[in-house]
C-alpha cells in the first residue's frame, strides 16, 4: 500500500483534503482508484441506489461515484461534497459517442457553489488504445477552454498501464498547496 501515493500524500500537506472522482460509468474510475493503491476501497450505496466508492489514506478522502443517467438522483449526491478540494475528472478517451454528455455532466457539476472552488484535474483516459482521442481533443469537446474562474489542467493517463497518474497527482498536490 502506499507507492508513490505515501509521497504525495506528504504533499498535499497536513490538512485534510477532499478528491472527488468523477465522470461517465465505464471512463476508468474505480480502475484508476485501485491504481492509485491508497488502501482499502469502502463501497457504500446510498438508500437512493448510487454507489460511492471510497478510500481514506492518511489525510486524503478520495470519493468516487458515475455521472450521467438518472437525474432524480442528482440532489443526493451534495451530501458528498461539501469541502470538496479538487475534482478529477475522468473520459473514456475513446467514447466519441458520449463526450458530448460527459462535457453536460462536468459542466452541471461545475455549477455547484460548493465546488467553485475545487481545482479540476481531468484525466483523458485510455490512451493505451489505438484511435483514442488526444487530449486536446478531449479537453476541445469538454469545453475545458471555455472554463471561467477555474484552475484546471488535463492529463493524458491509461489506467491500465498506470501511465500519467503520477503526473496528475503531483499537478494536483502543486495546486492544492497553493
Ligand atoms: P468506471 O469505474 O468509471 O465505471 P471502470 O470504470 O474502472 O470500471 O473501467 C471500465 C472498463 O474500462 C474496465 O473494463 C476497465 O478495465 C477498462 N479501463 C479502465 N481504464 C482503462 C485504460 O486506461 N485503458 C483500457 N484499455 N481500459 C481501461 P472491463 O472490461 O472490466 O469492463
Ligand atoms: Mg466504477
Amino acid at each position: 500500500m502506499g507507492g508513490f501515493m505515501s509521497l504525495f500524500s506528504n504533499w498535499f500537506g497536513s490538512k485534510e483534503r477532499r478528491i472527488l472522482i468523477l465522470g461517465l460509468d465505464g471512463a476508468g474510475k474505480t480502475t484508476i482508484l485501485y491504481r492509485l493503491q491508497v488502501g482499502e476501497v469502502v463501497t457504500t450505496i446510498p438508500t437512493i441506489g448510487f454507489n460511492v466508492e471510497t478510500v481514506t489514506y492518511k489525510n486524503l478522502k478520495f470519493q468516487v461515484w458515475d455521472l450521467g443517467g438518472q437525474t432524480s438522483i442528482r440532489p443526493y449526491w451534495r451530501c458528498y461534497y461539501s469541502n470538496t478540494d479538487a475534482i478529477i475528472y475522468v473520459v473514456d478517451s475513446m467514447d466519441r459517442d458520449r463526450i458530448g454528455i460527459s462535457k453536460t455532466e462536468l459542466f452541471a457539476m461545475l455549477e455547484e457553489d460548493e465546488l467553485k472552488n475545487a481545482v479540476l484535474c481531468v484525466f483523458a483516459n485510455k490512451q493505451d488504445i489505438e484511435g483514442a482521442m488526444t487530449a486536446a481533443e478531449v479537453a476541445n469537446s469538454l469545453g475545458l477552454p471555455s472554463l471561467k474562474n477555474r484552475k484546471y489542467q488535463i492529463f493524458k493517463t491509461s489506467a491500465i498501464k498506470g501511465t500519467g497518474l503520477d503526473e496528475a497527482m503531483e499537478w494536483l498536490a502543486n495546486s492544492l498547496q497553493k
